[in-house]
């Protein structure tokens, strides 16, 4: 097989220059990850969708989730039969919540991207709390977050919704409410979805992501399913994630509904979305105020006279809770895996000095 040409990666979302293979083997190339099945991989050269089989390294049992190929992961490939993801190019931006269970494993969710949509229903589905903790996992993931209110018909007041939101998250957020179905509204995301551009699409099952897929492809490609009306909840219609190019020229992955919108404990609210309270923390009498009872707190004064939403507050307390948890626990996480690291080390020592090196 020949090399690809650059023009084919970039319908891929591929930008910049080719990198040359490193490894000094032949018949290597650059594709990208579409999809990932238990049986192995869907890549797309940007001619071709093929599928393939991850180096064996890749499987080994010790190895960090967040190592092995991801949907969005430029790779390069080697042409055995079946072709071999031999390594994955260094990624640009890293979407990853923390894997469902007790084992705080983190899960990339996709690579590679520029814009997060956070898709959202205007109907039982609405829940501003659930928005906020979105852009908490997005805010270390190098990508842009933007939130995509659906089901806009559907809404008594969709203006009034957004407005509420927007009240509520940081000055400048990208808020549009759409129609997912008819594409009213679908041009304003048009700016994220153009030539080179990867956008991977979030939310709950049930919420319009496949739906708005189909209707930025032009064609029912993605099934869809109708929620149950008691409570706005999907039905998990969308299996697995996989990334679709569009005629706007960018690629768009579509991903089943997240049950649980866990951080991983790398996140941080650098990005700002909680400044004013941080802010307004800052000005309470006592540096160590608790925001419960003391004299001179800002934070109370702030809700009392109304400056501050009390769900707002709220939202950020427990997020700054469960961060500072999912933050302990990776850390104890990483901590463990070093020490089995060592004692791997020390084991294989002594079964040299005791054998012999083979
Ligand atoms: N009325 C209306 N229905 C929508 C809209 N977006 C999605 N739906 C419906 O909501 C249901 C779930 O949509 P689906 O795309 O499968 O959600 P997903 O789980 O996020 O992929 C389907 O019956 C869609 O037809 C919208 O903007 N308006
Ligand atoms: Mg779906
Ligand atoms: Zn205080």
């Amino acid at each position: 097989m020949t090399e690809t040409p650059a023009s084919a990666l970039s319908r891929i979302g591929w930008r910049g220059e080719i990198p040359a293979s490193d490894s000094g083997t032949d018949h290597r190339r650059i594709a990208r990850v579409v999809a990932q099945h238990r049986a192995g991989y869907e890549l797309h050269d940007g001619e071709h969708a093929f599928t393939a089989q991850p180096a064996p390294r890749f499987l080994k049992p010790g190895i960090d989730p967040g190592d092995r190929p991801a949907v969005g992961d430029f790779v390069w490939i080697s042409n055995a039969v079946p072709p071999t993801i031999e390594q994955v190019l260094p990624r640009r931006s890293t979407l990853s919540r923390s894997a469902a269970g007790e084992r705080h494993l983190r899960q990339v969710i996709a690579t590679n991207i520029d814009t997060v949509m956070v898709v959202c229903g205007l109907d039982g589905d609405f829940n501003p709390a659930r928005i906020e903790r979105y852009f908490v996992l997005i805010e270390g993931s190098g990508a842009k977050a933007v939130v995509v209110l659906t089901k806009a018909d559907l809404a008594a007041d969709a203006q009034a919704m957004t407005d509420q939101l927007k009240a509520r998250m940081p000055a400048g957020t990208e808020i549009h409410a759409i129609n997912a179905k008819t594409g009213f509204g679908v041009d304003a995301l048009l700016a994220h979805l153009g030539p080179g551009s990867s956008t991977v699409l979030v939310g709950s099952s049930g919420a319009g992501k496949s739906t708005l897929t189909n209707t930025l492809l032009g064609e029912a490609r993605q099934s869809t399913q109708a929620v149950r009306a008691n409570d706005s909840r999907g039905r998990h219609t969308t299996t697995y994630r996989s990334l679709i190019m569009l005629p706007s020229g960018g690629c768009l992955i579509d991903t089943p509904g997240m049950r649980e919108v866990k951080l991983t404990g790398d996140e941080s609210f650098d990005g700002g979305q909680f400044d004013d309270i941080e802010e307004l923390a800052g000005e309470c009498r006592f540096g160590d105020c608790s925001h419960l009872a003391e004299p001179s707190c800002a934070v109370r004064a702030a809700l009392d006279d109304g400056r501050l939403d009390p769900e707002r507050w709220h939202s950020y307390l427990k997020l700054r809770d469960e961060l500072a948890a999912a933050a302990e626990s990776l850390e104890a996480q990483l901590r463990r895996k070093s020490e089995s690291r060592v004692l791997t080390k020390a084991l294989g020592k002594r079964l040299d000095e005791k054998y012999g090196r083979h």
